[in-house]
């Protein structure tokens, strides 16, 4: 006997839930069009490959990035930035897959956020152990748009706290499929994730996670 649950597989998503002041959580939110959003990610990173920036301070990062559309998000010695183009190839990054910009509007519309229009999207790859630190994300011109991110692979505990690094902090789990949205006040809360578990794995792409994040940058 099918259940409720397969029956309704796939054609109700998830209610968006809201786990901040304009941050809105679509659990499964993309789960139908996973397959196609990895695809894409490798065609991008064919082009812009995948690599460890360093920071300000002379770390290496350990989330591997690329981007595409119009902006890219670039970390040297001399200090963080966007730019039009990859330092790694002096090209301009890839343009926005359709799908990848299509999915980001819906998401953002499905939230509130009707019109957004990104001009970049960062992509960050995640390996066993790798970890972003506590941030904001605060070098776009514009902080009424919000960022739309989306998680693809191995599971991950993402935190999230408030306008001061100091604030308390929250942990959700990112899964295979999940969107958020943060626009409002929460476009500048302090966030960050955990070192990616050692157990994490998912069954497309092994002990890897890919979280894209989708911008208007200018
Ligand atoms: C909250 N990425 O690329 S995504 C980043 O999982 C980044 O790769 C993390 O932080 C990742 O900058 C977290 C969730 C996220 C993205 C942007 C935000 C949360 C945010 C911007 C404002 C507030
Ligand atoms: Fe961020």
């Amino acid at each position: 006997m099918p259940t409720t649950d397969d029956l309704f597989a796939d054609s109700t998503p998830a209610a968006p839930e809201q786990i901040a002041e304009g941050a809105w959580l679509l659990r499964g939110f993309v789960l139908s069009d996973a397959d196609r959003l990895l695809d894409a990610i490798s065609q991008v990173a064919s082009q812009a490959p995948f690599r460890h920036q360093i920071t300000p301070g002379g770390y290496s990062m350990s989330a591997a990035m690329s981007s595409c559309g119009e902006w890219g998000w670039v970390t040297d010695r001399q200090g963080y930035r966007y730019s039009t183009k990859d330092p790694l190839t002096d090209q301009p990054w890839p343009a926005m897959p359709d799908l990848l910009r299509q999915v980001a509007i819906d998401a953002a519309a499905a939230s509130g956020y009707e019109g957004f229009n990104p001009d970049a999207c960062l992509i960050n790859r995640y390996e066993t152990g790798a970890k972003m630190g506590l941030h904001q994300d605060k070098d776009e011109a514009d902080f009424s748009a919000p960022i739309v991110s989306i998680s693809l692979g191995a599971p991950i505990t993402f935190m999230f706290g408030g306008l001061a690094r100091t604030d308390k902090t929250s942990r959700w789990k990112l899964e295979h499929g999940d969107v958020v949205v943060w626009g409002g006040k929460s476009r500048l809360f302090f966030h960050g994730v955990a070192p990616l578990g050692k157990r994490s794995e998912h069954p497309q792409t092994g002990p890897m996670r890919y979280n894209l994040t989708f911008r208007k940058v200018t």
